[in-house]
């Protein structure tokens, strides 16, 4: 039995070694305030794999999101789940996917960093710090 968990456990974690957070960043805001959490989620193994939710202490409240257009007006909305499909990069950007951070706990200011954690279906939990900046586009 405990051969059959440490079994278990090895392949849990090479397969963790798979899947690679990049470039996570999200928009500065004020306690009390909203904002929003971008990265690239890269996947390099031949399982696809699926991100279930993200939680920090930083925020009261942390939600996936997806952003829609109806007629002339963009919306947004809450998804239960992200599939990452093998060997595929799914992208959180502005004006697509984004991580809905809300009711932040502590200012955050430029050149500052948040921790999240990802909680994957097979991966399990990731830890990302994401840095505070406004987007280079802007
Ligand atoms: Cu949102």
């Amino acid at each position: 039995m405990y051969f059959l968990l440490l079994i278990i456990s090895l392949l849990n974690f090479s397969y963790k070694g798979n899947l690679e957070i990049k470039d996570a960043w999200l928009r500065p805001a004020g306690k009390g305030m909203n904002t929003a959490l971008y990265f690239k989620i890269v996947n390099t193994s031949d399982r696809a794999d699926t991100l279930l939710s993200v939680s920090s202490s930083a925020a009261e409240l942390v939600q996936m999101h997806e952003t829609f257009k109806q007629g002339d007006m963009m919306g947004m909305r809450q998804v239960k789940a992200i599939a990452v499909d093998a060997k595929s990069v799914f992208e959180f950007k502005p004006g697509g996917f984004h991580i809905m951070v809300l009711n932040l706990k502590k200012d955050l200011k430029i050149g500052a960093s948040a921790e999240f954690i990802l909680h994957f279906k097979y991966a399990g939990s990731i830890r990302i710090k994401a840095k505070v900046k406004i987007p280079e586009d802007n």
